[in-house]
Parts: structure tokens; C-alpha cells; sequence
């Protein structure tokens, strides 16, 4: 292993992304989860799961106000959602312009709600959008010994 060849801990971030019951429901879990895995971040969790209600609201608390609260809530928790966490030097980000705008009409082209959804309600995935967002939400969403911490092979030939 090359440790001089990998980057330093502090440019490398973790973020939360997961499929909505929209992708799930489609079909697009193995389309969406390929993208990140080409791009080259590594995966450290992986599950399919039912969210409680409860646990959903806590996820956006911050759109509480929003008019389309309830039935953001109502969506998330119609069908199983796919939760993960990424890692990698600039993932947080990175995972947001692969994701595309929230409104999927205006996502460009070749980002996955620019590809693969219509709608800003049915917009097939989340991703944190800070780096503190990405350990808040990966905290919220998975368990104590869940998550795997391993180096991937392939990490010398991404980061320099
Ligand atoms: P983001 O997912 O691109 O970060 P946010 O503004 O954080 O977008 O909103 C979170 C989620 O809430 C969106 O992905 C979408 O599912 C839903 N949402 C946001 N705005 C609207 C709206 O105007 N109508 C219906 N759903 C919305
Ligand atoms: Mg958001």
C-alpha cells in the first residue's frame, strides 16, 4: 500500500445518499449506485430500508414549513428506500452535481434526475449537501456497526 499516494484525511468527506421509493420502484437502484462507483468514491454503507415516519421527518427537518412537507413525508415513507454512504475527496459536492437539480426539468443532462426523473416530487435521490449534512444524515440513517471502513486498490490511481 502507498500511503504517500493517498490524500490527506481532510479533503476526504463522506456523504449520504439514498434512492428514493421512486428509483427503487423503477428499477434504477443498479443505474444510480453504478454512477457514484464509476465516478470513484467507495462505498461505506449499504441497505434496504423501510424509514418510520418519525425518521423521516427528523431527515427534513429543515423543509418543516415547506407546504409540501406532508407529502415529502408521505413519499419517502411509501415504499423501501436505498441508504448509503459515500466517501471520497470532495463527494459532497461532487455527489450533487451527479445528482442534478432538485427540479429534474431543469437537471442538465447526464446528472441522474437530469436522466431519470420528471418531477421535483419523484425526484429519485438525496444527497447531503454539506459535509456536515453528509455525518449528520449518515448518523441518522445508520447504525453502530453498519458502516465499513476499508481502502479500496484502486485509491493511488484516483488521488494522487
Ligand atoms: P434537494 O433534494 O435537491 O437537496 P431540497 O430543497 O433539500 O432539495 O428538498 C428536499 C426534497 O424535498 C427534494 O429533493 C424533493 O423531493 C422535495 N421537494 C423540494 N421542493 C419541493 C416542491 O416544491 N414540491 C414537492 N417536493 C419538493
Ligand atoms: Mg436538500
Amino acid at each position: 500500500f502507498l500511503p504517500h499516494l493517498v490524500a490527506s484525511m481532510e479533503e476526504v468527506e463522506q456523504t449520504y445518499i439514498m434512492i428514493k421509493p421512486d428509483g427503487v420502484q423503477r428499477g434504477l437502484v443498479g443505474e444510480i449506485i453504478s454512477r457514484f462507483e464509476r465516478k470513484g468514491f467507495k462505498l461505506t454503507g449499504l441497505k434496504l430500508f423501510q424509514c418510520p415516519k418519525e425518521l423521516a421527518e427528523e431527515h427534513y427537518k429543515d423543509l418543516q414549513s415547506k407546504p409540501f412537507f406532508p407529502k415529502l413525508i408521505d413519499y419517502i415513507t411509501s415504499g423501501p428506500v436505498v441508504c448509503m454512504g459515500w466517501e471520497g475527496v470532495g463527494v459532497v459536492a461532487s455527489a450533487r452535481k451527479l445528482i442534478g437539480a432538485t427540479n429534474p426539468l431543469n437537471a442538465e443532462p447526464g446528472t441522474i434526475r437530469g436522466d431519470l426523473a420528471v418531477q421535483t416530487g419523484r425526484n429519485v435521490v438525496h444527497g447531503s449537501d454539506s459535509p456536515d449534512n453528509g455525518k449528520r444524515e449518515i448518523g441518522l440513517w445508520f447504525k453502530e456497526g453498519e458502516l465499513c471502513a476499508w481502502t479500496a486498490v484502486q485509491e493511488p490511481w484516483l488521488v494522487e
